[in-house]
């Protein structure tokens, strides 16, 4: 008899065993599967994110650099050199992006009513930018530079603006888009200042809306500021003007230093979630 309890002992034990390593070899597996599963979900959602495609609804203009300023549109608003040269692109590939000498080099788009705010009552804009300096030589007013705009004497619209390190407003190296009635003066804006690196690539979006009375203002795919232009001191009431819009400058008055590159424009305001789409795009050769 004690031999049959102890067989069954040992019938039982190695049961346990076998159970025991079945329940091992389970749990590894739901280990594995749970490891590969969350692997691929973070792939999916690093590709998904990388490889965010540019949104075509209301895209009216744009602009890769890849080789030229061309309209990748199918507009036409093509764009036209002067003194920028093809360079890097904030992946390192090269003739993907103009670099701008600070001095005398723009692309320039002719005039059209789709980027005018006027026209569809919203417009934004998206653009990556690297300035080269903190330290602009070619600045204007209390000391900025208008990198990409579409105003002049008596036709201004909008302009996006970075301020020099040293001026006279205590702004520096503030970044900011503004909206001016055609007779320019003072405009309304909406603005970001934080420590701003030379040499570093940064992602600005400015949508203005007419319907909302706002101007957004985005740096790297988070909106910054907020404000109102019509209902605003500054009492803005856009209209469609006659100025090309530049790049590089606006009206000669000052001239950027450093890259620019993909420059979106829409006939509607980005959501935040788009914003952020163009903020990860990113395109392979
Ligand atoms: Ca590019």
């Amino acid at each position: 008899m004690p031999s049959m309890i102890d067989d069954h002992s040992v019938v039982l034990a190695q049961r346990k065993q076998r159970n025991a390593c079945h329940v091992c070899a389970m749990k590894r597996l739901w280990r594995r599967l749970g490891m590969a599963s969350s692997l691929a979900f973070s792939l999916m959602a690093t590709t998904a994110s990388s490889f965010a495609a540019v949104p075509k609804d209301g895209l009216v203009a744009r602009y890769d650099f890849s080789g030229s300023a061309r309209d990748l549109s199918g507009q036409g608003h093509h764009g036209t050199v002067h003194h920028a040269r093809l360079t890097r692109d904030r992946f390192g590939r090269p003739r993907q992006a103009y670099f701008f000498n600070g001095s005398d080099a723009y692309v320039e788009v002719p005039d059209h009513d789709v980027f005018s705010l006027a026209t569809t009552g919203q417009l934004s804009i998206s653009v990556w930018m690297r300035p080269d300096t903190l330290e602009f030589i070619s600045k204007e007013g209390t000391g900025y530079v208008h990198w990409l705009g579409k105003g002049e004497v008596g036709q201004h619209e909008w302009v996006f603006r970075m301020y020099s390190r040293n001026n006279t407003e205590r702004r520096g190296n503030r970044t900011s888009f503004y909206l001016f009635n055609l007779a320019g003066g003072e405009g309304a804006g909406s603005f970001v200042q934080e420590q701003v690196t030379s040499g570093r690539w940064y992602h600005y979006v400015g949508v203005a809306n007419r319907n909302t009375d706002t101007i957004t203002w985005y740096k790297n795919g988070k909106q910054q500021d907020q404000d109102p232009f019509m209902n605003s001191q500054y009492h803005i009431n856009p209209k469609n003007g006659t100025a090309p819009v530049r790049i590089g400058t606006r009206d000669f008055k000052s001239y950027f230093r450093g890259a620019i590159d993909d420059i979106r424009i829409y006939d509607r305001p980005l959501s935040a979630a788009e914003v952020m789409q163009l903020y990860h795009e990113m395109r392979r050769p």
